[in-house]
């Protein structure tokens, strides 16, 4: 019996193809109830891109006035919150809070709870979507840091949705976030995976991995530079990664969806301390 487990696990581990039928059912569009009519012509034209590239950029999301209020909405909170404040890089480069939309309701207002972004998350996930917390990052340029989100990964196999505003303008140096197209749809997937020889369920890919890949098709990589108070709508089970900063500093806030049935404690464990759920 176990040397037929080990089998089991050792075909996984060698055929990346075999990504499952598990996770392929999880994905398909009948069993999370994508619901595109809840959205206005606009919006689902960026549902369509949203579906086709796996990321989807909306400029003028925010004026210049609410991204300066914003900024300094989070500075203030990294000194008020500071408890909550959390340094995931070796190098101090970036300074972030979970949970900051129960810290600030000008933060949760505009951006956590934003009906739009709250239909778009509705629409691409299926009804039974909520708003898990709302990441506020402020990163600036540190020698070797490795990016937002710590380099190139995928959220997870199945389908996954957040919502990025830049709060300043991010060209190539300070830290765009980047996305390889077509990463995210269940065949390409398997390919990409074949591809990098990658184990069966690795997440977490080197650069010259995503290299390669790159190599191969240069148009998928998306690199977002873009003005302050833009918007980028991402599936994040497909390839992702904020550029490592080269020089200056990135504002940005992250909404983090949920399918409610999913937004276990375990989630907020992860993340943890997460303000407004964690006690200080
Ligand atoms: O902030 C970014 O540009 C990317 C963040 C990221 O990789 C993530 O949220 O998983």
């Amino acid at each position: 019996m176990s040397q037929l487990k080990h089998f089991i696990r050792d075909a996984m581990q060698y055929m990346p193809y075999e990504i499952s039928m598990a996770t392929w059912l999880a994905r398909s569009k009948y069993l999370t109830k994508e619901n595109p009519q809840i959205l206005d012509d606009e919006w689902q034209t960026h549902l369509q891109t949203l579906h086709a590239d796996g990321a989807c950029v909306v400029e003028n999301f925010f004026t210049e006035e609410e991204c300066r209020q914003l900024r300094t909405e989070i500075d203030n909170l990294l000194i008020t919150q500071k408890g909550f404040v959390h340094q995931p890089d070796k190098v101090g480069s970036d300074h972030r809070i979970y949970g900051a939309q129960k810290v600030s309701k000008v933060l949760d207002d505009k951006f956590g709870h934003n009906p739009d972004l709250m239909n778009m998350a509705m629409a691409h996930q299926g009804n039974d979507v909520v708003l898990g917390f709302t990441l506020a990052a402020k990163m600036n340029y540190v020698e070797n840091n490795p990016g937002s989100g710590g380099g190139w990964h995928r959220d997870s196999f199945l389908k996954q949705f957040k919502c990025i505003v830049y709060l300043s303008d991010v060209d190539e140096t300070n830290g765009p976030f980047q996305f390889i197209k077509g990463s995210h749809q269940y065949s390409q997937m398997v390919q990409d995976t074949r591809t990098l020889g990658l184990p069966y369920n690795q997440v977490r890919m080197s650069h010259e991995q995503v290299q390669k890949l790159i190599n191969r098709n240069p148009e998928r990589l998306l690199t977002a530079t873009a003005r302050a108070g833009t918007v980028l709508l991402a599936n994040t089970s497909g390839i992702h990664r904020g550029k490592p900063i080269e020089a200056g500093q990135r504002y940005a806030l992250t909404n983090y969806y949920y399918n409610r049935g999913l937004l276990k404690p375990d989630i907020f464990e992860h993340f943890k301390p997460v303000a407004g759920y964690h006690q200080l």
